[in-house]
Parts: structure tokens; sequence; C-alpha cells
């Protein structure tokens, strides 16, 4: 596609209209009872698995496309990186894997960092995703290495696993790099125009909501954290803890993976802050910050497909695979190198079970090398590669067999899925972890009838969906009990895998990757708003707040109708106006 300037692309908001100047208005009746007929044909469906653990109601047509869908509204996502949307090109990484579905399948704009440096920020063309569009800046390289390396990633990210054994110390020149991209991107947003509304993804820009308040922008602005948040004493090992947190509550709604982390993080501005939490409702000087739990899923019916159409294709890596095990039973670890994950534990779990049981299990380990320009990561990856071999050696690896088949390269997914239906255990052992796509994934690729078991950390939060009548819960930090559970899951009666894996592939099912975003986005706009979206198309103005939300002139059954309206107002017919491509307001 040709390059294409963004001022002509990006859609440039309607004027603000003076608050002032709001005027009592009667709702147009015809459009309303229309919508009203649409919602109560609409599927009442329990999303246990959600946040709330609400009731949510969601037409099915919403369900069959459900990415944050809204017609008149501009949400703009946030990340450090975009991912590339070249099928050929890796694209290794939670988030990534997240984010992509949600961009294509919505009228969001995706905007992140290009990888490339320059003197100030720089704006590249629009690249079309789907319904969506990213948006890559060049971000200042004056700043990029203390944010990047220096604060974000040698930092945060230990500290925010609580391994602070493994953070190096952050200058303040690093903390005012990050400070300084922070502001940087909030300069570049916002010189985009008007959002509807901004969602903030993780660790590199805890301060950014509050630097787009500083340049004025009202309107909801929601951050999601997609690592753990520590307990207060490995989070007041991080320099400015305190200022970073109490930026935080510029947002008005924080999103994170797992009751264990929101329970932390209000715990830390308890302890750290001084301030309380009513329902999980904090109420600062700027005034008020949601905070949630939004367990992040996956698109388990994609995965499933995937894992078929891989297995009929007999792709010849799956065979080789397959003639490598001389008998063996196979496990599966997938990665990204990083010391988080737990793969050295789990290598040495392996070098247990195997000196107990010669040649009964292989573990082919996918481990796509990542952050290698930061120090620990090198060091890591060389640390793996070392174990590897020493294990393979001690176990007698030869031609035919080998303890673990280690593979660096990056995978198509779709072969990832074959490879996690072929394998008969399920490894995912990190000493933290946000979320863990991968078990979810491993989980979602098995085939109903012969199902594959799953190891999980107690660690990551996905053994907080995943109880221990589901997954074998283990011990990450030791070998030996990682070792007895691959061995038990090894062996396990296929009565009692289909019954685990289904409970597990339920609650997949039940709460996708579309019902997060979709249920973030729809919570971000409970948090300011309190008009349906419907009114405020009809009224042609942009968002208000209860203070500000008019008068309307409205029979008595219209007030009932609007609580059910509300609830789906982020995931209107797609037959309305797009105002993703320019606007009707
Ligand atoms: C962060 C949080 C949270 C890996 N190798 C290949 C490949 N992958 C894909 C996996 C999976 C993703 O990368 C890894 O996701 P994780 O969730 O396991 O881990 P992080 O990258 O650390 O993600 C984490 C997540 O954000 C989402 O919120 O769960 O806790 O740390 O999707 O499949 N994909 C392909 N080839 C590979 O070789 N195609």
């Amino acid at each position: 596609m040709d390059p294409v300037n963004i001022t002509d692309t990006v859609v440039t908001a309607p004027p603000e209209p003076s608050r002032v100047t709001l005027k009592r208005q009667p709702m147009d009746k015809a459009a309303f009872e229309l919508r009203l007929a649409d919602v109560s044909q609409g599927r009442a469906r329990r999303a246990d698995a959600g946040p709330s653990g609400r009731t949510v109601f969601v037409q099915e047509r919403e369900r069959t496309d459900t990415a944050v869908q809204q017609p008149n509204a501009k949400l703009l996502v946030v990340s450090n990186r975009v991912s590339s949307f070249d099928p050929d090109k890796p694209k290794t990484g939670g988030l990534a894997a997240a984010l992509e579905p949600v961009v294509e399948r919505s009228g969001a704009v995706w905007m992140g960092s290009s990888g490339t440096l320059s003197g100030t920020e720089q704006l590249a063309a629009l690249e079309p995703h789907g319904k969506g569009q990213a948006a890559r800046v060049d971000l200042p390289a004056a700043h990029y290495a203390g944010f990047y390396h220096g604060l974000a990633n040698s930092t945060l990210w230990p500290a925010f696993h609580s391994l602070t054994e493994r953070m190096t110390p952050a200058s303040e020149e690093h903390y005012k790099s990050y400070c300084e991209i922070n502001a940087s991107m909030a300069r570049t947003l916002t010189s985009l125009g008007k959002w509807d509304a901004i969602w903030v993804h993780d660790y590199h820009f805890l301060p950014l909501g509050n630097e787009l308040r500083n340049l004025d922008n009202q309107r909801p602005i929601g951050f999601f954290l997609h690592t753990p948040w520590p307990e207060p004493d490995a989070i007041q090992q991080v320099p400015h803890h305190r200022d970073l947190m109490e930026s935080m509550l510029a947002y008005d709604l924080i999103g994170f993976q797992t009751n264990r982390d929101l329970d932390n993080f209000l715990a830390c501005l308890h302890f750290h802050l001084g301030l309380k939490s009513n329902s999980n409702v904090v109420i600062s000087e700027r005034g008020l910050t949601r905070c949630q739990k939004f367990p992040i899923g996956i698109d388990p019916k994609q995965f499933a497909e995937y894992a078929v159409e891989s297995l009929a294709k007999h792709s010849s890596d799956i065979s080789s695979i397959q003639g490598k095990l001389d008998g063996a039973k196979l496990a599966i670890g997938v990665d990204r190198l990083d010391y988080t994950k737990g793969i050295d534990k789990r290598i040495k779990a392996f070098d247990h079970l195997l000196a107990d049981k010669p040649r009964s299990i292989s573990l082919l380990q996918i481990a796509t090398p990542s952050r290698t320009d930061i120090p620990a990561y090198s060091e890591f990856q060389h640390d793996i590669d070392s174990l590897v071999d020493e294990v393979n050696r001690k176990h007698d690896a030869d031609d035919g067999w080998k303890p673990i088949l280690y593979e660096k390269d990056h995978l198509p997914q779709a072969q990832l899925a074959g490879l996690y239906r072929t394998a008969h255990v399920g490894v995912v052992t990190p000493l933290r972890d946000g979320m863990n796509l991968v078990a979810k994934e491993f989980v979602a690729a098995q085939d109903p009838s012969d199902p594959g078991v799953l190891v999980l950390s107690k660690n990551a939060g996905a053994a907080e969906d995943f109880n221990e009548n589901e997954a074998l819960l283990v011990d990450p930090a030791r070998p030996e009990n990682i070792a007895d559970a691959i061995s038990r899951a090894a062996e396990m009666p296929c009565g009692e895998r289909i019954e685990r894996w289904r409970a597990m592939m339920d609650k997949l099912e039940t709460y996708t990757i579309h019902d997060w975003s979709a249920d973030f986005v729809r919570e971000l706009g409970n948090s300011r708003v309190t008009v349906p979206a419907d009114q405020f198309r009809h009224l042609g103005f942009g968002w208000i707040n209860d203070a500000q939300m008019p008068e309307y002139e409205t029979p008595e059954e219209y007030t009932i109708a609007v609580s059910h309206v509300q609830d789906t107002r982020w995931a209107l017919p797609s037959n309305g106006p797009d105002y993703t491509q320019g606007g009707e307001r």
C-alpha cells in the first residue's frame, strides 16, 4: 500500500460542543424503539469467567464479532510496540497476540513505537489492519534507552514479577527518560486530534494518562497491566514508586489480570500513599479511579481450528518431531526467552524425571529470543543453551532420541497449534506471570477425545482461572515438584484427562479475548459516561458525564430500557454509521 499522510488519514474529531449550550432535547422515539427491539432479541448469557462475575447482556451478533465494535467512538489503543501484520514476520509475545485481533475486528487505531529512533517524535504512515489501523511513532533517540532498557525492562519488569534480585539499579537519568518518553507519546497522541477513549497498555506507560491529562485530554482513559503487580515491599524498590502510582490515578479505569494483582495494587496505594479504596474505587485529588480484574483470554475456536488443520496437513515438522520420540511421550513448553518464564527450572525437572524414568518423555522447548539487547536476557539465553546441552549429554541423546528438543526459531501460529495438539503434556512453569496465554492456547488446541494435560505454575495468572481439579498446579521454583506433576500427567487415564480438559475449555469459551476487550472498553465507558451511545449520536455532541447530563423528556418505559442499552452501547449494530472512517458528528 502507498504510504498515507497521517493528517489525511486520521479522522479529524468533530468540534467539541460547548457544554454550556446543552439544551433539553427530546429523544428520537422511533430510533430508540428500534434499538430497544434489537436489545430485547439479544441473548442473555452468563460470563462467570468475567471480571465482575455478573450477568452480561449481549447480543448474539456481538458475540460473533465482539471485538470493540463502536461505530461512533474513536478508540485509541497504545502500547510500547505495535506488532507487524506481515504473516511472514515473527510476532511473539502475549501483548501482540492479544491486541492484534482486537484491532483487526474493531475500528481502533493502535499506536506504539516503530522501533526506529529519531531526534523528536515522528509519526509514520498509518497501516490498515482489518477494520483498524496501526500508527507507528519514531521515539526520541536521546531518551529511548533510558526508558526501555533502563527503567521499563531492567527495573519495572523484574520488580513487577517480584524478582527484585534481577533489578539493575535505575538512575535518575533513566527515570527522567521514562517520563520524557511518556510525555512525548502524550504529545503525539494529542496532536492527532481528540479521541473518544484511550486505552493504554502495560508498564512502559504508567504515567501516560497523567501526561495526557496535563494536555487537557478529558475523555475516558484506561490502563491495562499485562504483568503482575507486586506487593508493597517489592514496589518500594522502584525509584519514584510513589510518583508513579500517584500518576496512575489519572486513569479512570485500571485493569489487572487477577485478583492477586488488584489486591496488591490497592495494598500499595494504601501502604505507600495512604489511600483507601471502597469497592475497588480510589478517590484522589484528580477524581475517581476504578480498579478491576479483566483476565485476558484467547480465541479458543480459532486455536482449535488451527490445530486440526495443522495436523490434517501432516506437516513435515510435526512428523519429524514425532519421529524423534522413539516411543517416548512428548511434553511442550513455549515461551519468550525470558528469565521470568522458569525455563531453567523446567529443564532441571526433566533432568530429575529422566534420571528416574529414562527415555520416557521428551520436552519440545520452543523459546524465541526476546529483548536480546538487554544483558540479563543474553546471559539467560546463554545459560539455557548450556543447560540444554548438559541435560542432553547426561541422558544419552542420540540421533534417534533427545531429552530436550530445543527450537529457537519463530513458528507460524498454526504450526504451534498443531504441536500443542501433538503433545501429551503442556508445561507452563513461569516463576511469575501476569496471565500466560500459552497455558490457554495449549488447552484450546487439544483433541477433545484424547486431550493432553496442563502442568501449570501456581504463580501464573492462569492459575486463578484453572484450579487444581483442572490443571496440575506446581511450585515453579522446585524442579522435583514439576517432575512429579509431569510424570503424573504423562500417565493420567483418558477419562480424567477429558474431565479436566472439558472444565478448562468451558472457561476459555465463556470468556474469550473478544469478551475481554469488549468488557474493558465497556467498563471504561461506564467510568465516565452515563448516556447511551444511541442518544449522544442522535444529540450530536461528545461524551458527557453525570453532572453534565441533559434532562431528557423521556417516557418512563424508556428509563428502564436505558439500563439495558447502556450495557451494549460499545457494541452497537454494525449497520450504524462508522465514525472511525470520518465523522457524522
Ligand atoms: C505478556 C505477559 C500475559 C511464543 N513463541 C511463538 C509464539 N509465541 C506466542 C505464544 C503466546 C505469546 O507468544 C506469549 O504470551 P504469554 O502470555 O505466554 O507471555 P508474554 O509474552 O510474557 O505476555 C503475560 C500476556 O502479556 C497477555 O496479557 O499473559 O503474562 O507477560 O501467544 O503463542 N507465537 C508464534 N510462534 C512462536 O514461535 N506464532
